[in-house]
């Protein structure tokens, strides 16, 4: 997002915990393109005076709220600070902007884990929520405060519904960055075996650098609005495990273990959003296809281990 924004000549500031302004080598390595380009200020999601205090200091004319515990399996192990942190730290966001910088236009992430048990394939904007996870909770009721927000006090408010974003930048915690690391630690010789949950789940996958067009999108419009960003097209756990290990020459059957302790107390077994509102009014669309992803992925894991990957036909 922050590169993105650069490029468009914007004047970028982010907020960071004061434990990651105190340790950058660590806790903000994958700001390494924009570091220097940005302004970073400390405040927590856990604190309205420390937010309130960084949107005086800016006086911003978008925000970005991206900021959450987004983590879905870890909502299941700390169901309470998932919801402190994503519920308050929106309704802050939200009550800071309001407060201080009314006419600024607000970016809300939403997920496709509000649908989460979906009841029609694929999803819209108009299709029920029914999330799975404190996680998903915490997105509807961040998507609900947007809202509210727009209709109660005028905001330029919009919330992105975004299915499953994914680049080599992605956290190791997620599936597709733990599978495309762990395809490059076995391609090295550095590891023998992948441990994974559910590899039957189906995720609508697309590439974070179009997602995030999208959202820049959204808040240059004369009216807000919300909208579902997705690629239209879903896949297994599996088929990415099978590309990702086909792409360095080796079948995942060999190397990957099921492991039963990786699934989720409650799973969002199908995904599979329709962008089309977002084609009309944004005409936004992604180009990025699911085996370029994964091949992007993949690369990048093996070019940080020296790995040479073996280019192969993905069909
Ligand atoms: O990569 P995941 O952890 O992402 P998940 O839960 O779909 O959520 C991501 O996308 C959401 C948008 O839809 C965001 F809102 C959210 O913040 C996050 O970015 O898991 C994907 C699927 C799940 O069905 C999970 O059960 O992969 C399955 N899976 C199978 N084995 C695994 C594993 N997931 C993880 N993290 N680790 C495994 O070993």
């Amino acid at each position: 997002m922050a590169e993105l924004l650069l490029a468009k000549g914007y004047e970028v500031h982010g907020i960071v915990r004061r434990v990651a302004i105190e340790d950058p080598e660590h806790r903000l390595v994958r700001l390494e393109a924009v570091r220097s380009r940005i302004k970073l200020h400390a405040a927590s999601l856990e604190s309205y005076a420390s937010i309130h205090q960084v949107v005086a200091n800016v006086l911003p004319e978008e925000c970005y709220h991206l900021a959450a515990q987004s983590f879905v399996s870890y909502s299941f192990d700390d169901e309470f600070s998932t919801l402190n942190a994503n519920v308050n730290g929106t309704h802050f966001m939200l009550a800071a902007v309001k407060n201080v910088v009314p006419e600024c236009r607000f970016y809300f992430a939403g997920s496709s884990e509000m649908f989460g048990k979906a009841e029609e394939v694929p999803q819209t904007g108009r299709t029920r929520f029914h999330p799975r996870s404190t996680y998903g909770i915490s997105k509807v009721a961040g998507f609900d405060l947007t809202r509210n927000y727009r209709e109660a006090y005028g905001m330029h408010a919009s919330s992105g519904i975004l299915f499953n974003h994914e680049s080599p930048r992605r956290g190791y915690e997620f599936v597709t960055r733990k599978i495309t690391s762990g395809v490059a630690r076995i391609a090295a010789g550095r590891s023998t075996e992948l441990r994974l949950g559910n590899l039957d789940a189906k995720r609508d996958w697309g590439h974070a650098r179009e997602y995030v067009e999208a959202m820049w999108l959204m808040l240059q419009q004369d009216q807000p609005d919300d909208y579902v960003i997705a690629t239209g097209e879903t896949h297994t756990v599996q088929e990415f495990v099978e590309l990702a290990f086909a792409h360095v020459g080796l079948d995942y059957r060999n190397y990957v273990t099921p492991d039963p302790d990786l699934f989720r107390p409650a799973e969002v077994n199908l995904l599979l959003g329709d962008a089309s509102y977002a084609k009309n009014r944004l005409r936004w669309s992604h180009v990025v296809a699911f085996e370029a992803l994964v091949r992007e992925m993949v690369e990048a894991d093996c070019r940080t281990l020296g790995v040479q990957a073996k280019v192969r036909s993905m069909v």
